[in-house]
């Protein structure tokens, strides 16, 4: 396969006046009629004439009417065109109803649904396919379906017709055609220049009553739009579509963006709070993303990270006004932790802005998003929320209609701050995660933090500079008062020293509040200090963050030394998971102990192969201690909600997760008894399936599975909680085994994702059970992803991630993961996708 490098980036040699597209819908012979104006790129100087195109059987072509028979190529095809404006027009078959890869235009339960990113259209019609060839789209569907929908506003509707006219221009990759019998649950929204957009939420006929919490969230993310952003939405309607069968969370089409049904459909009885979030937040996100990706898109797939990182940063912000920014803040950081840093430790390691790749889908990643989030935070955070929206509005004007870079979205900021930003730059060209180390000394009423930074070597790059890192600092009085408040530090060399001057007493730092850059503190801090932070900061994420370490230790020490828990640690968690004038949502953050991964990950890096067992048995024991610990507070804190009070707003799912974390350690004393009870009443998912989770961590619930099953068959959603629930708690000897078993039971499918993700995907995440010393997951994993590829090598490749961290382990289980990873790279045919993540692994 070809390698594509960010510096040999050319423009196409042809821009597009307008793009007419006809489909006449069957399921296995859907012919799609295309008729294109093209007219010569004056900017470009290459004119080679190249349409992408995959999978498509062409039926005719013709160039201003005259037929022509184009050259087939490597991916596309070429042909000879005059050096004056003309007229593609091409005839092409492709069957939707066998495309199993869900990428392009294809079939999921009936309806027809297309995902284009990133280079999906080209398996719809020749095209050149690349963001940077943006076009206005007429859309003409032909099918017997109730509903046909397209991007844009609707211009004609007929029996058995429909046009769409999008008068934005756009790239390929954010087309979209829906067509099937569904229901819509409509809506409507006044803009803040009083026009007035049709809303719609359109499902499976069955699913209607699951729409009204999205539809309540789009709402307000037009409105936060149009108050953080001043963005306001530019079509006359817009259409929301959710599909069983779907690759990612969901689509930013223009005007029809389409989603994985898990990420819209919503209920008291069905989803949890922790779902009504993430849905909440999705759907902001692919909102947004009319503004930042769709009117001003990148100029080629490299830019990623312009349109996600930064629609990442907005839908946090987004939330964070929703909810609580404390408690949000506190799990993105843990998601970026289990996710990116591990991601940037590792053979996978990549620039959030990569230089080359060999299939664009696998760069969809948790730096691109998130680490790329966290780079514009901490832009916000060094230039202020003034100059950072002055920056973002200068952005819009100039680049909106335009497909830009990453140093176009930069020289914004540079314009309206007069700021040099090229070292900041190098937060998207270099990978890994900086090291930060610090020392404190203090003299003569002067404390001074002394900083080191250093970033580890990661695949293709050696040697790192430093980075500009804000590190957002807080100083406390020895009495708990803060004397200093929060002051943002810019460190720009890799050594560098801040002094606070004309201080009483020597006052304790709180370093990196908020987690004001993605960095590792290395810090040499007593369990003491420890406890006066989490007693004291002001500052939510750090208290958060001094209790997590006490925990960390804990383990640690557990594990290496087979040391009792620690008495610090067990005192400072009671006093705040019992202090009733802290919010609910944030005692149960402070209860929570780190994963068995995260736990793997400090053992390596403090030169200790893990073991994974080990870490397992330690983790249960403290699990125990700390039940015991707090047996006197566990029957409190256990507060079930009132039946008909449900309400999925932050309030009442804080409440819910401190009860249910309660819960979990009381299923530990009470043979299970309150978590049945609640099983048996509770009257929405969040408890419900909490209960279950509570029972099955205790070793309990069989009947309860059952149960479960039995209530919920007939539901996909709930029913993915159900299997992924079972592997999730398997004890590590058992974990193999019952994922095999589930992939036996009559409702698995590896063609649904959700499905295979719901077993798999929590296969892998039982770190114990993952790692166990027999192999056996690893080689269940392996079959399972060697029998998917040819059916969806987007899945496969994306879950082939588990291996990632191989090199943590001792050299058995290195041997056996070798052994796995080489058999599915000897797999005939192994799709592009899979061949490349495969083999950076294995690099
Ligand atoms: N832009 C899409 C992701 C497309 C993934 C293609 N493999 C969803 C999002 O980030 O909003
Ligand atoms: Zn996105």
């Amino acid at each position: 396969p070809q390698t594509i490098h960010l510096k040999d980036y050319t423009p196409f040699g042809y821009r597009i006046d307008s793009v007419e597209l006809t489909f006449k819908l069957h399921p296995t012979a859907t012919r799609v009629i295309s008729k294109i104006a093209f007219a010569p790129n004056p900017a470009a100087s290459d004119t080679r004439f190249f349409l992408h195109g995959e999978e498509l059987e062409l039926i005719s072509a013709a160039i201003d009417g005259a037929p022509v028979i184009p050259r087939k190529v490597e991916g596309g095809i070429e042909a000879d065109v005059p050096d004056a404006p003309f007229v593609w027009e091409a005839e092409v078959e492709i069957s939707p109803e066998t495309n199993t890869a869900l990428e392009g235009l294809y079939m999921s339960n009936g309806m027809y649904s297309t995902q284009c990113e990133a280079e999906g259209f080209r398996k719809i019609t020749f095209y050149p396919d690349r963001p940077d060839v943006m076009a206005v789209f007429t859309v003409r569907i032909e099918g017997d379906q109730p509903v046909l929908l397209s991007n844009g506003n609707p211009v004609e509707r007929g029996d058995g017709v429909a046009v769409w006219h999008d008068p934005w221009p756009k790239p390929s990759y954010l087309f979209a055609l829906v067509a099937g019998e569904l229901i819509n649950h409509p809506d409507s929204f006044t803009t803040k220049s009083g026009k007035e957009v049709e809303l719609n939420i359109w499902v499976r006929p069955g699913d209607e009553d699951k729409c009204a919490f999205g539809m309540e969230a789009l709402k307000k993310s037009m409105k936060w739009d149009e108050d953080t952003y001043g963005r306001e939405y530019d079509l006359d309607i817009f259409n929301i579509v959710a599909v069983d069968d779907f690759n990612m969370g969901a689509m930013e089409n223009k005007g029809l963006n389409i989603f994985n049904s898990s990420c819209v459909l919503a209920s008291q009885a069905t989803s949890t709070d922790a779902n009504f979030e993430r849905i909440e937040g999705i759907i902001a996100h692919e909102y947004f993303h009319n503004w930042t990706g769709n009117r001003i898109t990148c100029r080629d797939w490299f830019q990623l990270c312009l349109k996600e990182g930064l629609t990442v940063y907005r839908d946090q912000m987004f939330s964070g006004d929703m909810r609580s920014h404390a408690v949000k803040r506190i799990e993105e950081v843990m998601i970026l932790r289990a996710r990116q840093f591990r991601e940037d430790n590792g053979p996978l390691a990549h620039p959030v802005r990569p230089e080359s790749f060999v299939e664009i889908n696998n760069f969809y990643t948790a730096t691109v998003y998130e680490k790329g989030a966290e780079i514009i935070g901490m832009l916000r955070r060094l230039i202020g929320d003034e100059a950072y929206r002055k920056g973002c509005d200068l952005y819009f004007d100039r680049h909106d209609g335009e497909a830009v870079t990453i140093e176009d979205w930069l020289a914004s900021f540079e314009e309206v701050t007069g700021r040099d930003l090229a070292q900041f730059k190098q937060w998207y060209s270099q990978a890994g995660t900086p090291r930060l180390k610090m020392s404190e000394t203090w003299e003569d009423g002067a404390l001074t933090l002394n900083f080191t930074q250093t970033t580890p070597p990661t695949p293709g790059q050696k040697e790192k500079n430093p980075q500009v890192i804000p590190i957002a600092v807080g100083l406390i009085g020895p009495n708990g008062d803060e004397v200093v408040p929060t002051t943002v530090l810019e460190m720009t060399e890799a050594e560098q020293s801040f002094t606070f001057e004309g201080l009483g007493a020597r006052p304790v730092a709180s370093v990196l509040r908020d987690f004001s850059a993605p960095v590792i503190l290395e810090r040499e801090i007593d369990d003491a200090t420890r406890a006066f932070l989490l007693a004291h900061d002001t500052d939510p994420f750090q208290t958060w963050e001094m209790g997590r370490m006490l925990a960390k230790d804990t383990l640690i020490a557990m594990i290496v030394r087979d040391a009792a828990p620690a008495p610090a640690y067990l005192d400072a968690i009671r006093a705040v998971v019992t202090d009733e004038t802290q919010d609910p949502a944030f005692r149960a953050l402070v209860f929570g102990l780190p994963s068995q991964d995260d736990l793997a990950q400090t053992l390596f890096d403090a030169g200790i192969t893990p073991d994974p067992q080990k870490i397992y048995d330690a983790r249960e024991s403290l699990r125990h201690t700390v039940a015991r610990h707090l047996s006197d507070a566990l029957p409190t804190l256990f507060r079930p909600t009132e039946p008909g009070t449900f309400t999925p707003d932050a309030e009442g799912s804080g409440r819910r997760s401190l009860s249910l974390a309660a819960l979990s350690y009381l299923a530990l004393l009470d043979g299970g008894a309150a978590a049945t009870s609640l099983f048996a009443q509770a009257d929405n998912m969040t408890e419900q399936a909490g209960a279950l989770q509570a029972l099955l961590s205790a070793g309990l619930g069989t009947s309860e599975l059952q149960a479960f099953e039995a209530q919920w068959k007939d539901d996909r959603l709930v029913m993915d909680k159900w299997f992924t629930m079972q592997v999730a708690s398997a004890a590590p000897d058992k974990a193999a085994e019952v994922a095999e078993a589930l992939s036996h039971h009559p409702a698995f499918t590896n063609k649904n994702p959700n499905r295979f993700r719901a077993v798999f995907g929590a296969l892998s995440a039982n770190h114990a059970g993952f790692h166990h010393a027999s192999g056996a997951a690893y080689k269940l994993l392996a079959d399972q992803l060697i029998s998917l590829d040819s059916l969806n090598p987007q899945i496969t490749a994306r879950m082939s991630g588990a291996f990632e961290t191989w090199k943590r382990y001792d050299a058995d289980r290195q041997g056996m993961i070798r052994t796995e990873l080489e058999r599915i790279l000897a797999t005939p045919n192994l799709s592009r996708d899979t061949t490349e993540m495969v083999s950076r692994i294995l690099s």
